[in-house]
């Protein structure tokens, strides 16, 4: 089914609105030859679809939880010969689907049902059996490099050896430029490996997705929007447009902080090196607040400090409990627990903001067979993700949690998908999915957007909030770092894939291509010359090997807010909407648990204009988020030349 977000994404992978569009596809499988099919047979095909279609669901479903959270070799067969079966079952169900998706009169909820289903995978099957397997063996070996990736300071030492939560604590914490830089490198490594298997993948995807009758596989992947690919093509043009302006004043200034910290070090074309950003891909910049904080010390926002002082309490007081003097042993297992404790407290501290909206409480199935932390024994991929197992109550989380704000936000995010699976559960399967993709993504974080620092500082993640426009400054520049710089990021990984799909990028260009991205859209340089012939820096992006889109993210990124702005209009709120929280307003609640129990069951823009009164996605309301920042921005840049205009 889907495992949501999973690798092979099998699901709400394209998470799929139909397409209103009348252009259906087209495809060579031939109707059979026979009076046309009344509306009653058609929905009857529907009913049996959607039992054929969760039943197909749960072996691959499961079969890939393992493969990610236990890699071995053995486990990445099971997932790749399960992922085939359920391929094959899609592709015959969309041939035979084909017969009735115009049998006169038939329902439009049947008609919809029968489109949805041609977008249920991100993996379209080639008709070609020894292509597919060759197709879904490649998809499990790519995620299984992702998720054991590892690289070694000393080749000859594995001590030395890093995984991604290694490297990517040494960016968040480590100011150093020479230590950011190794450990950008290193990881960057691991995608070298996945050159020539990606190279075959993007082969097979649009062998897969022709024999479905798209183009190639990226206008499948765009088709899913309720609008035709082209037109979705442009609307996030027009989004960016919006937005980029915003985006440029942030670049601009953050720039010029590092320029005070790194000097001559600083490429002079305007431009950022990747890997002193605070993260590995650029792409949230919030690890990096410290040197560029605007009124240094003011509101104090320490959410970090306090995650860590939590978790060293917890330790602390099972140390106290334990009886006897601790071995070495007694201690890892003390510590192991202590994490396990404080994981666990963070999960539980975003389910409380979801039942104080009246949301229901998560099932003690989730906390059960949910994994909270990067397993000790074993390669798994510890990338975020939720999971809808059976359509029905198991559902679970997959993330290797850390006592860092990044993470406490993300099981934010996270839930924000468990609560839509359990929203929409009552829906046929086929309509369980986001309205569109981006909803799926967005409904999280924009809970994550009433964490304001006065909520925080309720909850006790941080000092007292205080009402200093500096504090406002100060905090609108944290969220900033994270939500406007990731806005660029959002944009080009799909722009680069929309290339690579349709042949305008070539696998000798892979890399080239990315880099002219990167520049172009974030102002972002790599930090070091690329070697173009070997190097594959998308490789090292968890959405490239497991093929997830991600044109959703640009999507949430802009939605979240147009969501926020509702919600806070149903809560009675009329302050600046940087100031709202919804917590505990059970009026805002019930419109928004509407609105994700109506999951893929008609067009998004209805979905939305329930919600927000618009039917269209709209950036005016991330600009009126962040107004205050953005005209102090532009103070600060007045008479600045800037040296990156994002035009080249
Ligand atoms: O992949 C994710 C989530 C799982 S859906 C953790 N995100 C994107 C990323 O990490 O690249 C959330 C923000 C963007
Ligand atoms: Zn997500």
């Amino acid at each position: 089914m889907k495992p949501m977000h999973a690798s092979l994404a099998l699901a709400v992978a394209l998470a799929l609105a139909a397409c209103s569009s009348s252009k259906a596809p087209q495809t060579s499988a031939q109707a059979p030859a026979k009076a046309a099919p009344t509306a009653a047979e058609a929905h009857a095909f529907v009913a049996q679809m959607n039992k054929d279609y969760k039943a197909q669901s749960l072996e691959p479903a499961a079969a890939e939880w393992v493969a990610e959270t236990y890699i071995t070799g053995d486990t990445q067969m099971l997932t790749a010969k399960a992922q085939e079966r359920y391929l094959k079952w899609l592709s015959d169900e969309i041939g035979r689907a084909r017969a009735y998706e115009n049998a006169a009169g038939i329902e439009a909820a049947d008609k919809r049902a029968l489109q949805l289903l041609k977008l249920q995978t991100a993996i379209p099957a080639p008709r070609n059996p020894e292509h597919l397997a060759e197709l879904t063996t490649l998809a499990s070996r790519l995620t299984a490099a992702y998720g054991a990736g590892k690289y070694c300071d000393d080749p000859k030492d594995p001590k030395s050896c890093k995984n991604l939560d290694d490297a990517s604590k040494i960016l968040a914490e480590d100011r150093d430029w020479n230590d950011d830089l190794a450990a950008w490198r290193g990881w960057h490594g691991v995608g070298r490996g996945m050159r020539s298997d990606y190279v075959r993948f993007v082969e097979l995807l649009n062998e897969g997705a022709k024999d479905l009758g798209y183009d190639n596989v990226g206008t499948m992947w765009r088709a899913g929007y309720d609008m035709s690919p082209a037109d979705f093509n442009a609307e996030t043009d027009r989004l960016w447009g919006q937005v980029k302006p915003l985006y440029a004043q942030l670049q601009c200034y953050v720039r010029r902080k590092l320029k005070d910290k790194y000097g001559d070090k600083m490429p002079n074309d305007g431009t950022i090196p990747a890997h002193i950003t605070g993260n590995m891909w650029a792409q949230d910049w919030a690890n990096i607040y410290g040197l560029v904080e605007p009124y240094p010390g003011v509101g104090g926002l320490d959410v970090d400090a306090r995650l860590k002082a939590e978790r060293d309490a917890a330790y602390r007081k099972l140390l106290a409990g334990f009886k006897g003097k601790p071995t070495a042993d007694d201690l890892a297992a003390l510590d192991r627990h202590a994490d396990a404790e404080q994981a666990l407290a963070m999960v539980r501290r975003a389910e409380d903001f979801y039942t104080s909206i009246g949301f229901p409480a998560l099932p003690a199935s989730f906390f059960e067979k949910s994994m909270f932390l990067r397993p000790r024994d074993r390669d798994a991929l510890c990338h975020a993700s939720a999971w809808p197992m059976d359509f029905g109550t198991d559902v679970r989380f997959k993330m290797c949690i850390h006592p860092t704000a990044e993470d406490q936000y993300t099981i934010y995010h996270e839930m924000g998908h468990i609560y839509y699976f359990l929203a929409y559960k009552d829906q046929p399967p086929i309509f369980q999915g986001g309205a569109n993709d981006g909803f799926h993504e967005a409904i999280g974080d924009t809970i994550r957007l009433n964490l304001t620092p006065a909520y925080l500082h309720r909850i006790g993640l941080s000092g007292a909030a205080g009402e200093d426009p500096k504090a406002v400054i100060n905090a609108q520049m944290k969220l900033a770092l994270e939500k406007v710089a990731f806005l660029p990021f959002g944009l080009l990984i799909d722009k680069w894939r929309w290339g690579v799909f349709d042949g305008s990028i070539k696998p000798e260009q892979y890399n080239t291509a990315w880099w002219e991205l990167r520049r172009k859209y974030q102002g972002v340089s790599a930090p070091v010359p690329r070697d173009d012939a070997a190097d594959f820096d998308p490789g090292a992006k968890n959405h490239v090997p497991t093929n997830v889109p991600y044109m959703r993210y640009f999507l949430a990124d802009i939605l979240q807010f147009q969501f926020q702005r509702a919600l806070c209009k149903d809560a009675g709120f009329d302050g600046p909407l940087y100031q709202c929280s919804v917590y505990g307003n059970k009026e805002a609640g019930a419109k928004f648990w509407q609105m994700l129990g109506a999951g893929a069951s008609r067009p998004w823009q209805q979905t939305l204009k329930t919600l927000t009164g618009q039917d269209d996605m709209d950036a005016s309301a991330i600009l009126d988020y962040f107004q205050p920042l953005h005209a102090w921005l532009e103070e600060q840049n007045k008479g600045v030349d800037c040296g990156w205009s994002g035009e080249g």
